[in-house]
């Protein structure tokens, strides 16, 4: 992956700050690039349609794949993207960690998102310290017709979340293939709607404060002794380290606590042979994933 220069890396920061959002360009390799959308078309062949039923905020037509680090190994590089990991730590400090990544695979036809905000999932007062950035990866290019994200720039500096059925003017993340977007956890934002005959191929990676409680369950979700065999940077932002005193093991660094119980660990897990052969009952649960 190319390596951002430290300007670079400044200039993402800044307009993250002002604006609420912020491109780079050509910072997926080709071969990579290949690689994900390969492994998203397995995922089509054994968990169908994606993770969770059709709803009106995720998506009627739009497959969304979760629980990734228990898939293919490709998905422990995706979390953690030399580029993303040198901007994040201007935008969320030292300690953040990954909350959720998904896959945001918008089908032609789909109608535009609900505009919202990522950290509207902790409901705290604005305004306040950043809490989460999102990244979306682009795997296609994305225009304004194939359903690039909708963002409201500068609303990341306004004093509330979203009003439902206001009129935000937005702009359309359009960039080349390739291409990763930072929206903060304050922007207003949605997924476009898709007018064309294409897919919008695209995952969204999203990473929090150290200090919050992250989004998918990924302590629970991955077994630990599988956890130890992932790269310690991946390790890092999943939990193995502490953040301010917080997330610790008889007050010490959890890692070495870990490494004590798992040592090397191992990538066998026996419920991952059952995991997808779990699929078509998982979905039919009717779960409501829209902010209150
Ligand atoms: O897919 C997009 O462009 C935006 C996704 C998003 O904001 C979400 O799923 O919460």
């Amino acid at each position: 992956m190319r390596q951002l220069s430290e300007k670079e890396i400044l200039n993402h920061a800044s307009e993250i700050a002002e604006q609420g959002y912020s491109i780079m360009e050509g910072v997926i390799d080709d071969e990579f690039r290949i690689q994900v959308l390969n492994e998203l078309e397995r995922l089509e062949s054994v968990r169908p349609g994606g993770d969770i039923p059709p709803g009106p905020f995720t998506g009627f037509v739009t497959r969304r794949w979760f629980d990734l680090l228990n898939d293919a190994d490709i998905w422990q590089q995706v979390a953690i993207h030399s580029g993303v990991m040198s901007v994040l730590p201007h935008v969320l400090g030292d300690d953040f960690l990954l909350s959720t990544m998904g896959s945001a695979v918008i089908g032609p036809g789909e109608e535009s998102q609900m505009l919202h905000v990522d950290d509207g999932v902790y409901q705290f007062p604005r305004p306040h310290p950043n809490l989460v950035c999102n990244t979306m990866w682009a795997l296609s290019d994305f225009t304004h017709e194939n359903g690039a994200t909708l963002v409201v720039p500068e609303s990341n500096n306004w004093d509330h979340d979203p009003v439902l059925g206001e009129d935000y003017k937005t702009i359309s993340l359009e960039m080349p293939a390739g291409s990763i977007a930072f929206v903060v956890g304050t922007c207003y934002h949605g997924a476009g709607a898709n007018t064309t005959d294409k897919i919008r191929w695209a995952l969204t990676i999203n990473y929090c404060n150290g200090s919050m409680r992250q989004q998918e369950n990924l302590m629970l979700g991955i077994n630990p002794e599988r956890m130890m065999t992932f790269p310690e940077e991946l390790q890092n932002i999943l939990g193995f380290k502490l953040c301010k005193g917080a997330g610790h093991i008889f007050a010490s660094d959890p890692r070495q606590e870990l490494i004590n119980r798992y040592g090397e660990g191992s990538v066998e897990d026996e419920y991952l042979k059952q995991r997808n052969k779990l699929h078509s009952k998982r979905i039919k649960k009717e779960v409501d994933y829209s902010p209150e």
